[in-house]
């Protein structure tokens, strides 16, 4: 059985990546770490949790020495849209926390290391359409610029050392647990919370804005299923995967469906530049062919089951 450290478990994906695994791996083989955030009901009562920030090294040993670690899954990070707001701080914590986890992992003899690399690695001179997973990378945000730096870093862990380190291109991530933070693709999960809420939204991007998107239980899917791939089989570390894409007109149509009465309207900000700089649409055939990859949602599944849980939920 796996001993997995989840590093940013407070956090959107991490948040609920946790029970997940626990389900799969056992309660007490999966310990969730947070720093500042406090960690959900659920994450904190079914299994081990503790304090950590991945820029203390020596705690970051201390607690895969402890805890007798082989397995991590590095989900602390700062988004693009913070990232810009801070560049300085989501360069040291994505940059610096990566390579701490790199250099424990190393030193440790971690047998998996799971990072997300992200859509924002792609840049203004990337082909925008059907996105292949090879090709330019010149993003022009911070964290994009970050996640660059650490899709190589990790290729270079990987030749260097032989850490079976792993990575998927995350797109946008949609789930009803918790809120994404300071994220460009946000909108598309705000706008369920305000539908609910309020039956109005206004949006950060303009109608016609076109991102590839993926709902959280393919999310998760995906770092498990990423995690359990058979290494042969593996022919580069780092994935492009996606679930679908749509703009922002198209969701609130599709949420129109549900509620008749829901308006919505534009009022591009400064996330409009970071979506205008990412593709619409990702090839993620070769995460299919090596190691299955398959989505389960679309746009029309995601939507209703997020309305589902929301509604019980606020
Ligand atoms: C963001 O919007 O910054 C993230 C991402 C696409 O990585 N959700």
């Amino acid at each position: 059985m796996r001993r997995i450290l989840v590093i940013g478990a407070a956090g959107q994906i991490g948040s609920e990546l946790v029970p997940e695994l626990r389900k799969k791996y056992g309660n007490d083989n999966v310990i969730a770490t947070g720093r500042k955030t406090p960690l959900p009901d659920e994450v904190k009562e079914n299994g081990p949790v503790i304090y950590l920030d991945a820029l203390e090294k020596i705690l970051l040993s201390k607690v895969l020495f402890e805890y007798e670690i082989d397995t991590i899954f590095h989900m602390a990070s700062i988004l693009s849209a913070v990232g810009e707001k801070m560049p300085q701080a989501a360069w040291n914590i994505n940059i610096n926390g990566l390579i701490n986890v790199l250099e424990a992992s190393r030193a440790y003899g971690i047998k998996t290391l799971i990072w997300p690399s992200s859509i924002a690695a792609f840049g203004p001179t990337t082909p925008r359409e059907n996105t292949p997973n090879t090709t330019i990378l010149e993003p022009t945000t911070m964290y994009g610029i970050s996640k660059v730096a650490g899709e190589l870093l990790c290729e270079y862990y990987y030749h260097k050392y032989q850490l079976d380190v792993r990575s998927i291109r995350l797109p946008g991530i949609i789930s009803s647990e918790t809120l994404p933070g300071g994220g460009t693709t946000d909108y598309a999960v705000e706008i369920f919370y305000e539908t609910i809420r309020n039956k109005q939204y206004t949006c950060f991007l303009r109608e016609d804005t076109v991102l590839p998107m993926m709902y959280m239980p393919d999310c998760n899917k995906a770092l498990i299923d990423l995690l359990e791939a058979d290494n042969s089989k593996l022919k580069r570390r780092v994935y492009n995967i996606t679930g679908m894409s749509f703009s922002a007109g198209e969701i609130a149509s599709e949420i129109k469906k549900h509620f008749k009465e829901f308006t919505i309207d534009y009022k591009p900000d400064f996330r409009q530049e970071i979506a205008d700089s990412w593709p619409k649409s990702i090839d993620d055939t070769l995460a299919r062919k090596e190691w299955g990859w398959e989505p389960m949602y679309n746009l029309e599944s995601m939507t209703k089951d997020m309305i589902e849980k929301l509604s019980k939920r606020l």
